[in-house]
């Protein structure tokens, strides 16, 4: 067995509640436990090693999605958490880019991973079969030192072309992505957060469950976002510490809005007493923080982060937290603002945000080219544009038009362009962010069509539900424009935007 810091740390809370889902509560010492049973079932017969072979695992956002992930590491495998809202093709696709060798799936899933992990020759791991959880006296594993250059995680981001980049962290970017969080943000044991987001981003992963599970914390799980679900466990009187993309409180204040007044004085009471709340992914609308603050009190903390690299940038846990802005370099970050030579620009000036530390991850897997191109030196060139004003960082946006982000998520605009192409009706498309008070940026499309044809929104979006059920687009496409040819060159893309 191959010592985890995660789990290792975890030994200084064993008695303490981690995880509390719609299954029940966990305890620290009950989750390493099933953890240690799992991993054996991993390892081949003999063996105490994967030698960070990936292993893949799809199960709902509960206490097995942490039994699962430490396993894998205990095992010395690396992990690749699967979305259960993604359609078939998605996982396959994952599965075959970064060769997982095992799967490990909870009972709701057997029957649809079953034939493609057969066909992928991949083995198959079902939990429901593993009796977890009832595992009492199985002996609690190595508490030796762990060699963090160990590959552990890998998460899949769009870029602009080609589909998405599977990114490795290893146990050392984790550690450090987890510690510079849990100290800037002053995480601890009796905290009990709420995690609402998915969990094959970095998001959920890192900056809410991970920092939880290394602070001794509560991490509560939802199956899903529920907006009156969430406003009932925040108002609990439990849950003091909460994460969120911009969407989720715009949602949070869409719900607010239709309640009583007796019941948004009891919801803005609960919220007086957090201790933290943060938002990020995307980019927080100024009206949101000041109509989040009337409701909670609460200047929301906005941060700034990536994939790649964890969080980088974010407004002071102590200290005045700037409406529009992502404050500063966390500690350990170091940080540069460049023009299109790589030189400095002077403060207040725009340029590209590129950042350095231990939390910034190994490699994209599989494509060196790709990683070498994603450098310079030592510096990972985010591709987004800042502007450091009075101190704080402004993210003025992103360098290219074609990566955008929507509820939180980031979505190729190129890839949905070439699904788009292939639809018999269409001849070309472009499509853009479009700016959105809901979900950050809309996916919009300008299409084309091919001489003779017709195309209605309705036929295009059921079209849609099958062939971009994974960007949810279907609701999203929102404009079908049947623009001469001529409008709709490269050249005029960025400007397709306008057009709306
Ligand atoms: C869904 N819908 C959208 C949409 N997504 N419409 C427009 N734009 C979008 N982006 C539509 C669906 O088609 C559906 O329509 C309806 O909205 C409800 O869909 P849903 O799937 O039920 O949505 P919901 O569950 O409410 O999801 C909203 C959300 C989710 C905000 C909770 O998008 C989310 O979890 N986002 C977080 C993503 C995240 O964690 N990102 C972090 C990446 S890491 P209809 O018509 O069918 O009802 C990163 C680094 C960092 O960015 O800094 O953190
Ligand atoms: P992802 O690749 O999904 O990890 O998304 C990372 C991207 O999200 C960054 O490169 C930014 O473009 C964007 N992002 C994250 N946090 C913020 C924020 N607070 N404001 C604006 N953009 C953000």
């Amino acid at each position: 067995m191959i010592a985890v810091p995660l789990v290792n740390q975890s030994r200084k809370f064993s008695d303490r509640v981690a995880v509390i889902d719609h299954l029940g509560r966990h305890t620290y010492a009950s989750i390493r436990r099933s953890a240690l049973h799992l991993h054996t079932f991993l390892l081949p017969e003999g063996e105490a090693d994967l030698h960070q072979s990936r292993v893949a695992f799809l199960v709902p956002p509960d206490f097995r999605y942490v039994v699962s992930q430490w396993a894998i590491w205990l095992a010395g495998g690396v992990t690749v958490p699967l979305c259960p809202q993604h359609p078939v093709a998605e996982w396959e696709y994952a599965l075959g880019a970064v060769r997982v060798s095992q799967v490990i799936v909870s009972g709701e899933f057997i029957e649809q991973m079953s034939p493609v992990a057969d066909q992928m020759g991949i083995r198959i791991i079902c939990l429901d079969e593993l009796k977890l959880g009832r595992d009492g006296d199985i002996a609690d594993g190595n508490i030796g030192e762990s060699d963090l250059s160990r590959n552990a995680n890998i998460l899949f981001t769009s870029g602009t072309t080609n589909r998405p980049k599977g990114v490795v962290t290893t146990h050392g970017n984790l550690q450090a992505q987890i510690e510079t969080l849990v100290k800037a943000w002053d995480w601890r044991k009796e905290d009990h957060t709420l995690n609402v987001l998915p969990l094959h981003h970095t998001h959920g992963i890192v900056n809410v469950l991970c920092c939880a599970l290394w602070s001794g914390a509560t991490c509560e799980m939802l199956p899903k976002f529920d907006a009156c679900q969430v406003w009932e466990r925040l108002s609990s009187g439990e849950v003091n510490v909460f994460m969120a993309v911009p969407t989720v409180y715009g949602r949070l204040i869409g719900d607010y809005e239709q309640v009583s007044q007796k019941e948004q004085a009891q919801r803005s009471r609960s919220l007086r007493e957090f201790r933290l709340m943060v938002s990020g992914s995307a980019a927080l609308p100024v009206p949101v923080f000041e109509k989040w603050k009337e409701i909670s009190g609460h200047d929301l903390l906005e941060r700034y982060g990536m994939t790649e690299i964890g969080m980088a940038l974010a407004n002071p846990y102590s200290g005045e937290r700037r409406p529009g802005t992502v404050g500063q370099a966390l500690p350990s970050v170091e940080t540069r603002v460049v023009d299109g030579d790589g030189r400095d620009v002077e403060p207040g000036e725009s340029g590209e945000l590129w950042v350095r530390g231990s939390m910034v991850f190994k490699e994209y897997f599989d494509q060196p080219e790709e990683t070498a191109k994603s450098f310079h030196e030592s510096w990972f060139k985010t591709g987004d544009v800042v502007c450091v004003e009075d101190g704080y960082y402004r993210i003025m946006g992103r360098q290219s038009v074609d990566i955008i982000k929507s509820g939180g998520y980031k979505i190729s605009a190129l890839e949905i362009e070439a699904v788009l192409r292939r639809h018999p009706a269409i001849a070309d498309c472009a499509v853009v962010g479009v700016e959105d008070p809901e979900w950050g940026e809309r996916v919009s499309g300008a299409l084309i069509l091919r001489k003779g044809q017709n195309l209605s929104m309705v036929e295009l979006k059921e079209w849609a539900k099958e062939h971009l059920a994974h960007y949810k687009i279907p609701s999203q496409i929102q404009i079908v424009v049947d623009l001469p040819r001529n409008v709709l060159g490269k050249v005029l893309k960025p400007k397709v935007k306008e057009l709306f």
